[in-house]
This record gives C-alpha cells, sequence and structure tokens, in this order.
C-alpha cells in the first residue's frame, strides 16, 4: 500500500487564525483527514510552529508556506516511496526536515501528514484510531479509559484579569464509567457557574471555554470555589472529583522571580514552592502541573519531592514537551511523576507515542492535553489517550473544539459496550 494523494489546506482554528488540515489517500482509496492545533503558552522548546509571516495576511499567521512544503516538499517523495509502517513514514519526512526542532518545515506540517496517514490506515484495516496506534506501536492494552481533566477556571496567557496561575480544573476520581465521570465534572461545572454568579463574579470564559472571571482576589480563591462546587453539585471532594492545577509558570517567571500580581509580589523559586504547600494540605488536589518555570531544573526536584509527599503528581508539560529527550532528563533528576502530552509539541505520532512508552516504563501519569491557542475539531489526542492508558485527558468543558474531545471518548466506551 502506498501514499496516492495527499491535500493540505487551511481551515481556521477557535483562535482565529489559520491551521493546516490534510486529507490524505492510500492506494486502496481509504482516507485520513487531520487537523493540527497550536498553543498560547506554548513552551519555548516545542517543535516549531510554521507561519506564514506575512503581515498582510492573518497578522502573519498564515500557513502557507507549511503547505507549500506538503505539496511541493513531502508530497513527491512520499508517494514514491512505500512505508511499512508508520514510525517510517515519520522518520523519512523527520529526515528531510532534519533539524531537531521541525524547524524548516515545521511540527505542524509533519504532525497534520503523520495523523491523517494514522487515520487513512485505521480506516484501511477498518479499525478505530486507537485500535491502530495500540497494534502499530505495541501498546500494551489498557482496560481504562482517561478520565477528564476539565478546566473550568481560567487566566494566565487564556483570559485577561483573571488569575496569574492558568488553569484550576475539576478531575474525576474513582471508577465510575466516562459518561459518569463526564456527567459528574460536568456538574460541578454548572455549580461552578452558579457559585461565581452569587459572588458577583463574570461568567465569561477564555480561550479553552472555562470561566475567566475577572476581580478574583487571589490565586487560592479558585481552589475554594471549585471545592464548594464539587459539594454542592452533590460529590465527595477529593474522592469523586478533585482539582488540578496547571500554574503555566513560564509565564510569569522573568529575572529569577515569578510574579504574581494578584498577590503584588513576587517569589524566588524556594519560596514558591513553600507557597504552594498550603494548597496541598487544604484542598482535595488531584495532580500540579509547571508549578515551576520550564527551565528551573534545580527547583523541580524539591516541588516534586513535596507532591510525594501529598501523594499527588506534578505534571511537565512545558518542562518535557512531550520530548523523550527532555523527559529523560527530568526522569534522571526526579524532577516529575507525570507528563503532559501534546502531539505538536514534539510533531510526529510516532515521536509522541515513544514519549508515552518512556513514561509507561517509568509508571508515570500520562495526560493527554487541547491546546489553548487554536483548537481543532480533530480527535487525535483521544485516540492516543486511550491507546497509550492515560490516567486523564485536560480538555475544556465548553465550545465545540473542546466537547469534541469528550465526546469523541463518550464514543469510545460507546462502540466498547456494543
Ligand atoms: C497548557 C495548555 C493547554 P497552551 O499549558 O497545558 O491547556 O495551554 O496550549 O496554551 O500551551
Ligand atoms: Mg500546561
Amino acid at each position: 500500500m502506498h501514499i496516492s494523494h495527499i491535500a493540505a489546506y487551511e481551515i481556521i482554528a477557535s483562535g482565529g487564525y489559520p491551521t493546516i488540515e490534510v486529507k490524505l489517500e492510500l492506494s486502496d482509496g481509504s482516507t485520513g483527514v487531520a487537523s493540527v492545533p497550536y498553543g498560547a503558552s506554548a513552551g519555548s522548546h516545542e517543535a516549531t510552529v510554521l507561519i506564514d509571516g506575512d503581515k498582510k495576511r492573518y497578522n502573519g499567521n498564515g500557513m502557507l508556506t507549511a503547505i507549500e512544503h506538503i505539496n511541493e516538499i513531502l508530497t513527491p517523495v512520499l508517494t514514491k516511496h512505500t512505508f511499512t509502517n508508520q514510525a517510517n513514514l515519520d522518520k523519512t519526512m523527520i529526515g528531510i526536515d532534519g533539524t531537531a526542532n521541525k524547524k524548516n518545515l515545521g511540527g505542524n506540517t509533519i504532525l497534520a501528514v503523520s495523523l491523517a496517514y494514522a487515520k487513512a490506515m485505521a480506516s484501511s484495516r477498518k479499525q478505530p484510531l486507537y485500535a491502530y496506534i495500540l497494534e502499530e506501536f505495541e501498546l500494551p492494552n489498557v482496560r481504562s479509559l482517561p478520565k477528564p481533566m476539565m478546566v473550568t477556571i481560567e487566566g494566565g496567557k487564556h483570559a485577561d484579569n483573571s488569575t496569574d496561575l492558568q488553569e484550576f480544573c475539576l478531575s474525576a476520581m474513582g471508577t465510575k464509567s466516562a459518561k459518569e465521570q463526564v456527567r459528574a465534572t460536568l456538574e460541578a461545572y454548572h455549580q461552578v457557574k452558579k457559585i461565581l454568579q452569587k459572588a458577583g463574579l463574570s461568567t465569561n470564559v477564555g480561550n479553552e471555554g472555562a470561566f475567566a472571571p475577572s476581580g478574583m482576589t487571589s490565586n487560592e480563591q479558585p481552589l475554594a470555589i471549585l471545592t464548594e462546587a464539587i459539594a454542592q453539585a452533590g460529590y465527595e471532594p477529593g474522592k469523586d472529583i478533585g482539582i488540578s492545577i496547571d500554574a503555566a509558570a513560564s509565564e510569569f517567571y522573568t529575572e529569577n522571580s515569578y510574579h504574581l500580581k494578584l498577590e503584588k509580589t513576587g517569589y524566588d523559586s524556594k519560596q514558591m514552592v513553600e507557597y504552594y504547600k498550603p494548597w496541598l494540605e487544604k484542598y482535595p488536589i488531584v495532580s500540579f502541573e509547571d508549578m515551576l518555570d520550564e527551565d528551573d531544573w534545580d527547583n523541580w526536584p524539591s516541588m516534586q519531592k513535596l507532591c510525594a509527599e501529598f501523594n499527588v503528581p506534578l505534571i511537565g508539560d512545558d518542562l518535557t514537551v512531550t520530548n523523550t529527550k527532555r523527559l529523560k532528563k527530568a526522569i534522571d533528576l526526579s524532577a516529575i511523576s507525570g507528563i503532559l502530552i501534546k502531539l505538536n509539541q514534539i510533531g510526529s505520532l510516532s515521536e509522541t507515542i515513544e514519549c508515552c512508552k518512556l513514561a509507561q516504563q517509568h509508571k508515570l501519569w500520562i495526560v493527554p492535553s487541547h491546546r489553548g491557542g487554536g483548537e481543532t475539531n480533530d480527535t487525535s489526542m483521544v485516540d492516543v489517550a486511550v491507546a497509550v492508558g492515560a490516567q486523564y485527558i485536560k480538555v475544556g468543558p465548553t465550545r465545540g473544539e473542546r466537547v469534541s474531545k469528550y465526546n469523541r471518548l463518550l464514543q469510545i466506551e460507546q462502540e466498547a459496550h456494543a
């Protein structure tokens, strides 16, 4: 079987700028369509998102160069070869790019083709995407589905005038079905809205469809609101639903100091770790993510040590960027106990799965995630999560490009029972 045709074109992502969609056809007529997202608080060690830079189109954010790369550089090579597996195809594209961060072709360019190929192959084999991934990468078959880590209050780069910390999530707990987990987290989410309204705080939403209230008085306030909402929805905080935080701390770290506007103060790394400690004592915390800067390697191990005392996984995102090299370093330093997975951080399906496999070997939590800059309705991240036996998927609660992920999860569960 070989690739007979690749069509690449711009579509609009949730941030209002274009992204790439690819439709790929195999010689047996099977097709796969995939699109890729981009971040708002992207880590500086991520694969390059190739944009045109032509200020006359979309403020420089067009994708015509990426599309030209697909048409003129990748397609002539990819349609000439027959690939025996996914890794082979991805390696060929990575080789053509020839850089560590995919700066020539763009991680977005390579990933769009990589995922479209995976979907076409899954269709050719009459398999759901997650089953194709399981088989193709010889992954162990994990039976439990990932739980929702639902971004419910957002700030940082995702919303003006809200918290300094980027995300406060409702994370489902226990062993209920995905259907019940989604229901529980959404019921608590609706209570959050009521609590905000009662407190006179706005219920407008940010990039990821989570509430972005202005007028918050501290970065701790959302924790109290979420805890109250869980109980008001009739669930037990810390048993049925808990709270996950993504500080996205690189966004408020400059000149060796973490600047918290709401608290009108700045902290060094050690003080920052101390700042978080009472939250672990007081609230039903399920996980922490990027609580320190992406290059604050010296202090992540003490943050991890503190989290371990409370049995709370510390997840790397901007720190690790779905990159096996950075993950290895984090493991060697005992800096984390979980990893966020974003396919476009590394820029191909094979490298994403390689990273997940390393995380599995070290018994780290795996949490595939949506992106805050511009998402699409593509749901590949959910199939990846199911294939690698992820503990959670991190996705916002509302807006089409977010609920498409939860709906894919529900569909997978439904099909497994059919
Ligand atoms: C994060 C993500 C997703 P962004 O930091 O985890 O919520 O944000 O895509 O903007 O990097
Ligand atoms: Mg993050």
